[in-house]
């Protein structure tokens, strides 16, 4: 069946801020305590939507989270109103208020696992949302999450949204950031790529330095949940000492798209052996697989890291030809830059690249490819969804102009503990709970 890919980023919320939280993400933790602009890093996402749409790509949106979240401190003691709850948590708790106020829900590759219906047992669209149990700040997402994926992929004939497995350290799922799918055809059955970082009661290396998120079991879970074939799945592991280096997620050093897989030479485990079991499984459909591997002498581990270039998104265009969506700091690293300059002067999978000032979300480790959730939708699943949530010139209009009316230009760390932030941040997803048609989805509005 025709069938094509839509890009679902999430909108960047009110109190987007550097707290620092995520150890094991160079950029977080190097950015701690710097001044945010979430007014800016809302219109830089909203502006790569727009010019995605605009080259013709399907382009839709995912609403913020409600932040602060007043539930987290509530639930970790403290009480009295709103506002007092807030004061005494930045009194008392100044890293469990940053842990309940961060906008972290826009790095949506993380929202869950999509498996589209040409790969599934029951022919529905699976979502499992990502437990994301590593860290506190993104653990909370996963039950506001589902809310929000159901109000947008409400029929429950051509969507399963299952609920995230449970948070535990065995079970750690960081969802679509460390799953890939690959098909020569979008609408044909493709194959599911997983990479996890360890596993919990199996054997395998492990990083030192920093956490391995996702784990092996936790993948398993969920190909099962989504009923995969076995035959059309592959499961590798993460290069332990690449995590080691910064790399938490597998979308830090890999991205794939139909038949391409565009990475790092040092992404994986025995990588020669992956790229032998995704060629023979794409095979088995009819499909060449083709890796597209960067060596260290070429763009290091770390140049990696700090540009992104493989947090990058690789989008096919209508005319076929092949599309590397990267950020900015890749034109500001020189062996980056001179490694895409290259691709221009040679036959490689990649016809085109594109570059985005994604500043604010960078610094919070986040680049192209983690604000972005990929839904493979064939035309009855698209007449499905929501369709106030598709990126057009109307759409952009109207959220640049919210944006405007309700984000602040400036958020320090001790602005975190101004009660102001929970009101304004509460009419700023109320307006957009109107725009975007999502009903009453957020707690304060039940
Ligand atoms: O989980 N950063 C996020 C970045 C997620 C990037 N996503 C993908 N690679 N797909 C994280 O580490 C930092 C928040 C702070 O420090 O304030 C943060 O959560």
């Amino acid at each position: 069946m025709q069938a094509f890919e839509a890009n679902f980023d999430g909108l960047v919320g009110p109190t987007h801020n550097y707290a620092g939280l995520s150890f094991g993400n160079v950029a977080s933790r190097s950015n701690e305590k710097s001044v945010a602009n979430p007014k800016a890093a809302a219109k830089q996402g909203l502006r790569k939507m727009k010019r995605l749409a605009d080259l013709g790509f399907h382009q839709g949106v995912l609403p913020p989270l409600e932040r602060p979240s007043v539930k987290l401190l509530r639930s970790v003691g403290f009480t009295g109103d709103d506002a007092a709850v807030i004061e005494r948590a930045a009194r008392e708790a100044p890293e469990l208020l940053a842990a309940a106020s961060s906008a972290s829900a826009m790095w949506t590759a993380n929202a869950a696992t999509v498996s589209p219906s040409a790969d599934t047992a029951d022919g529905r669209v699976h979502f499992t949302p990502a437990n994301l149990a590593a860290k506190l700040h993104r653990a909370i997402e996963h039950g506001e999450t589902r809310r929000s994926l159901a109000a947008i992929f409400a029929d429950e004939s051509r969507f399963q949204i299952h609920h995230a497995l449970p948070g535990t350290p065995a079970l750690g799922d960081e969802g679509a950031a460390n799953h890939t799918r690959f098909a020569r055809e979008y609408g044909e059955k493709g194959v599911e790529f997983f990479v996890y970082g360890r596993s919990e009661y199996g054997q395998g290396p492990q990083p030192q330095r920093f956490p391995a998120r996702q784990t092996l079991e936790a993948s398993r879970a969920v190909a099962r949940l989504h009923g995969l074939d076995d035959a059309a799945t592959v499961f590798a592991q993460q290069s332990p000492d690449v995590i080691d280096a910064g790399v938490f997620h597998n979308d830090v050093i890999a991205v794939g798209n139909r038949t391409t897989l565009f990475c790092h030479a040092r992404a994986f485990v025995d990588q020669q052996k992956v790229y032998d079991e995704l060629g023979a499984r794409l095979h088995a459909q009819g499909a060449t697989f083709t890796a597209l591997e960067v060596a260290e002498s070429d763009v290091s581990v770390a140049d990696a890291v700090s540009s992104y270039l493989f947090n990058s998104q690789l989008l096919t265009r209508a005319d076929g030809r092949q599309v590397l969506v990267v950020p900015q700091e890749c034109r500001e690293n020189a062996r980056v830059a001179a490694y895409l300059d290259s691709l221009g002067t040679r036959t490689t999978p990649i016809d085109e690249v594109l570059v985005f000032d994604l500043r604010e979300s960078m610094k919070n480790g986040g680049g192209p490819a983690c604000l972005r959730l990929r839904v493979v939708l064939n035309e009855a699943e698209r007449a499905a969804v929501n369709p106030n949530v598709w990126m057009n010139d109307a759409l952009f209009a109207r959220l640049d102009a919210w944006i405007d009316a309700h984000y602040r230009d400036s958020l320090a760390p001790g602005d975190l503990a101004d009660p102001r932030l929970l009101a304004e941040s509460r009419a700023a997803l109320d307006e957009l709970t109107t725009i975007l048609g999502l009903g009453a989805v957020y707690d304060f509005q039940r």
